[in-house]
């Protein structure tokens, strides 16, 4: 066992970190009041290759490893969680489902344009019925022969209006149950398309989520990815890769706002010293610290398992459950240490406790990763 990074991995966190500090954290708190999506930052990140890290070069990703994509996904997420729930569907469910299952067509088509940014992608499964109980997909893509007819609605989807392509799960054989699912990829603009409500969130409101509306949408057979039926196979495989992703983003989170409390306890002064001298400041710090190294051990663990090819599901699952509930757990704690402070906009440690919740909920909320983890130990 190895605790060093190599000089490539260093490199990434160091790019990832300046790129948060001088072209999200301007603005940042703006972007969050105002619901504005970070249009500009968005195609920085992809023109220096965050969005397609770990696809191959020969699909102008960045062929790098899972290892280096956590620490890229931490030092984004401590600044601008909105930003980086962008970069994280774009590169582990889009950019990694595609290339992993999609045919070479669908990959020079549209993997080449996702890596860069110059198309942003977005992950269909949820629904207003089905969120985790995700085999019971309401959506159907009915056989018509040389093209499937798309009739549904899919709710809260990251990159909604922003995405020019969608990857879309929906059910062609009911009585098959999950078997009869099938991964669509729609285009914006295809007929029977429509964009519906963006919704108003509690945190990542930089980002945009919308329900996404389909009414007899053709889409040819060569835009289904995978075997017949292999939609639902698709969307578990691609979600256990995710939650890397959403684990690395909560990590992020929970050690932005635990850096930001660290440096005000050793500022702000009470009762004749600074606050980090009292003790009760001082074990805030010393859980906060040690559940972020354990949360950051759990995704690396996580993402070294995938760049070693072994079945990581158990492993992605655990990284995501603990550090999203670390995110909880430490952007509660630096508000507190912050005091009044910390309940204001200016000092961002609101921001991240709202921020953090959503890690405990989408791409599995915590109980389904309980579901996937028990699974796996009692196999
Ligand atoms: N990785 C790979 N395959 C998985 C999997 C995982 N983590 N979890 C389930 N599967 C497979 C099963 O192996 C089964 O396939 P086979 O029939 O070929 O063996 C299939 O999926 C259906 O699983 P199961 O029969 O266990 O269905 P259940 O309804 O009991 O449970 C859960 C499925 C709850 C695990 C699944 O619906 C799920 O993960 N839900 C959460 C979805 C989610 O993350 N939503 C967020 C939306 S994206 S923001």
């Amino acid at each position: 066992m190895n605790f060093e990074f190599t000089e490539e991995q260093l490199a990434v966190q160091a790019a990832a970190r300046d790129f948060a500090q001088t072209e999200l954290l301007p603005g940042v708190i703006e972007r969050d009041n105002k619901q504005e999506f970070p249009t500009e930052q968005i195609k920085k990140m992809g023109e220096l290759g965050f969005l397609g890290m770990m696809t191959d070069p020969k699909y102008n990703g960045g062929g790098m490893d899972a290892v280096s994509y956590v620490l890229a996904m931490e030092e984004i997420s401590k600044i601008d969680a909105s930003s980086s729930v962008v970069m994280s569907v774009n590169n582990s469910l889009v950019c990694a489902g595609l290339e992993k299952h999609g045919t070479e067509e669908q990959k020079q088509k549209y993997l080449t344009k996702l890596t860069t940014g110059e198309q942003i992608g977005a992950f269909c499964l949820s629904e207003p019925e089905a969120g985790s109980d995700a085999t019971s997909q309401r959506t159907t893509a009915v056989d018509m022969g040389d093209h499937y007819l798309l009739n549904g609605t899919k709710n809260w989807i990251t990159n909604g209006n922003s995405a020019s392509v969608y990857i879309v799960m929906a059910q062609t054989n009911p009585e098959k149950r999950h078997k009869g699912i099938n991964a669509l990829i729609i285009e914006k603009g295809m007929d029977g398309f429509v964009v519906g409500k963006k919704e108003d969130k509690l945190g990542i409101r930089g980002s945009d989520t919308h329900s996404l509306m389909f009414t007899d949408v053709k889409v040819p057979k060569e835009n289904r990815i995978g075997a017949e039926g292999f939609g639902f196979s698709f969307a578990m495989g691609t979600l256990n890769g995710g939650r890397i992703g959403i684990a690395s983003q909560a990590l992020g989170i929970a050690s932005g706002a635990y850096e930001l409390a660290l440096k005000y306890s050793k500022e702000r002064k009470a009762f004749g010293k600074e606050i980090c001298q009292h003790q009760a400041i001082q074990f805030k710090l010393a859980d906060m610290a040690t559940n972020i190294d354990a949360a950051r051990l759990l995704c690396l663990q996580a993402a070294v398992m995938k760049d070693q090819g072994k079945d990581f599901a158990k492993e992605g699952a655990m990284a995501k459950l603990f550090a999203s509930q670390t995110a909880m757990d430490t952007t509660v704690e630096a508000v507190q240490i912050h005091g009044g402070y910390g309940f204001v906009k200016e000092y961002h440690v609101e921001r991240l406790m709202r921020d953090a919740k959503i890690t405990q909920i989408y791409e599995g909320t915590s109980e389904i990763q309980k579901i996937v983890i028990s699974r796996e130990v009692l196999k």
